[in-house]
């Protein structure tokens, strides 16, 4: 397997509204971000993927763009953008953008032209059908954020399609004029040194011809059929690799929602001239109860199964991202770990440590690396997220769940969860902003904090340095191969790397309760690469203390 630096670099994620304000207007911006380096710096991320920073009118904090070639008022202006890019250069730091180009805003010059009439030259830049006989949409397709995924134009009397908000127009793929506008964009991007995209659903950027009923599951039907995996979706990434992503040395990242490991090996193949890898999302989805609301966790078993069938099926094929969170997901700890105060620390470091020791190149998402926690809400005002005050509206201000039953489910997964402000420190606004931050600040900031754990050496923030230190002295844990073992422990989760004569045994107790293990022969007595707990692991036979985690290493 050919070694990249993609493959060997640790992600870190920045939601730039809420990572840091250096202005007092409540809102984190780009010379925040410039002014926080040197902590990302000593934490030792190799890449920070810059969620988007582009002029929007904010209907989607940002995934909603009018000028992907200009700064949003909010964050700043260009040139303070290429200080950033400058100043984590000079710290050996590259930058991804996000990519959205699967739509833009409705304030985007191409859809004000679009939209102005029927034969207007960017017409066809958008996706336009006339309604059915009774003046209804023409199809019964949803949108992702509620009610129809097609909004109503009087002015030319026809419907134009939005998976997303109806501030979200989806750009026409299927014209060429599209794609050269959009691979200019990028082309002028990757001039100015950018180091890579991560591409907003661009498995949804192909569009079958036909656009009939879709299966309804709730109020709408389903349009993953016709708008997910489409028929030329390889064809116009093959197009962008030919004419932009293969002249430069970049990283690239597709989010593919819905991707399988079969079309993943076609999305990020060695050798299929793509993308360098991708997002796949089957261990963080299926688990809802309305729609994708719901506040269970899944069995350990499901989600081993899950990331065991990914590190399997696509070694020596193509290449994992690994994840646990990002800013559409809720917190890691609260999630998959244990966030009461006597586990919150422990279970983070151990989630970490799972992640961290499989194949594939390990995301860290701002304030994962502090183990910081969903929000406690207490009330649908306090939602910022289009996606989580319209599923509020449509499925309890509707009648359809009563707010008692619905309640625990959207504050469980609300992407608001991911999006309260960094934790920087002890004092006001956990130091994010001196003004009014633009969504409240979780209450748990005194405990949790950057500069409190900056401080102490066995704090999740140094565990975090630490793994990431590890990934660059022990090229197995990116390269070595991988093998689940307890494959029916509903309490651990075990698994091996190999690589030439070394191996790893990782080993991590998902629950709050003391479990036993008997460890692998060859293991008993080996050096511990790292714990979270820091016991020994010289006997064969040993209990597991809640959330406990370690790593063996046989040379
Ligand atoms: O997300 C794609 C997407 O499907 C999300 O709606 C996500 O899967 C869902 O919210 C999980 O609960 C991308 C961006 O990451 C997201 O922030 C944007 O809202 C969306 O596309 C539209 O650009
Ligand atoms: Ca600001």
């Amino acid at each position: 397997m050919n070694r990249t630096w993609w493959k060997e670099a640790v992600i870190y994620q920045i939601y730039p509204r809420s990572f840091m304000d250096s202005n007092g207007d409540g809102i984190g911006d780009l010379k925040g971000i410039t002014d926080r380096l040197d902590y990302l710096k000593y934490l030792g991320i190799d890449v920070i993927w810059l969620s988007p920073v582009y002029k929007s009118p904010n209907d989607d904090n940002g995934y909603d763009i009018s000028d992907y070639q200009d700064i949003m008022e909010e964050f700043g202006t260009m040139a303070d953008f290429d200080e950033l890019l400058a100043k984590a250069h000079e710290k050996g730091i590259k930058i991804v953008m996000d990519l959205v180009v699967n739509h833009t805003s409705d304030e985007h010059q191409w859809f004000i032209k679009s939209k102005s009439s029927k034969n207007n030259e960017y017409r066809d830049y958008y996706i336009w059908r006339e309604g059915k006989a009774d003046k209804t949409p023409p199809n019964n397709w949803g949108s992702c954020f509620g009610g129809s995924a097609w909004e109503y134009d009087e002015t030319t009397d026809m419907y134009y399609l939005h998976l997303f908000s109806r501030k979200q127009p989806d750009l026409n793929w299927d014209n060429p004029e599209v794609r050269r506008n959009v691979f200019n964009m990028m082309t002028w991007w990757c001039e100015k040194g950018i180091d890579g995209f991560r591409m907003d659903v661009i498995s949804m950027i192909s569009k079958t011809a036909e656009m009939p009923d879709g299966e309804v599951n709730g109020l709408y039907g389903d349009y993953g059929p016709y708008c997910v995996h489409g028929p030329n979706v390889h064809r116009y990434l093959q197009e962008m690799n030919e004419k932009v992503l293969s002249k430069y040395d970049i990283m690239t990242v597709g989010e593919t929602a819905g991707v399988t490991t079969e079309l993943a090996k076609q999305y990020a193949g060695e050798n299929t001239n793509e993308l360098n890898m991708v997002f796949q999302f089957e261990h963080v989805e299926g688990d809802g109860k309305y729609g994708k609301w719901t506040d269970e966790q899944l069995p350990l078993t499901r989600l081993k199964k899950t990331l065991s069938r990914w590190q399997t099926e696509l070694y020596g094929k193509a290449w994992n991202s690994l994840f646990w969170n990002n800013h559409d997901q809720p917190r890691a700890v609260s999630r998959f770990g244990d966030d009461r105060p006597q586990y919150r620390e422990v279970s983070a470091k151990m989630l970490a440590t799972c992640l961290h020791m499989m194949q594939g190149s390990p995301y860290i998402y701002q304030g994962e690396e502090l183990g910081m926690t969903n929000y406690p809400f207490h009330d649908p005002e306090e939602f910022r997220d289009i996606e989580s005050i319209n599923a509020y509206k449509e499925w309890c201000g509707s009648g359809r769940v009563p707010h008692e039953t619905f309640w625990p489910c959207i504050t469980f997964k609300s992407r608001d969860n991911a999006r309260t402000p960094m934790q920087w420190d002890d004092s006001a606004q956990a130091g994010f902003t001196t003004g009014i931050p633009w969504i409240a600040v979780n209450p748990n900031y005194r405990e949790i904090n950057a500069k409190a754990e900056t401080a102490d050496p066995a704090s999740v923030f140094h565990y975090y340095k630490k793994l990431i230190a590890l990934r660059k002295q022990n090229p197995i844990m990116v390269y070595g191969n991988y093998e689940l073992l307890l494959e029916d422990s509903e309490e651990l989760f075990a698994y091996t790397r190999t690589l030439e004569q070394e191996k790893l045994l990782v080993v991590c107790n998902f629950t709050d309760k003391k479990t036993a293990i008997t460890i692998p022969a060859e293991f008993v007595g080996m050096p511990c690469l790292i714990s979270n707990l820091d016991n020994r692991y010289d006997k064969q036979d040993i209990f597991l203390e809640p959330y406990e985690a370690f790593v063996l290493q046989k040379k």
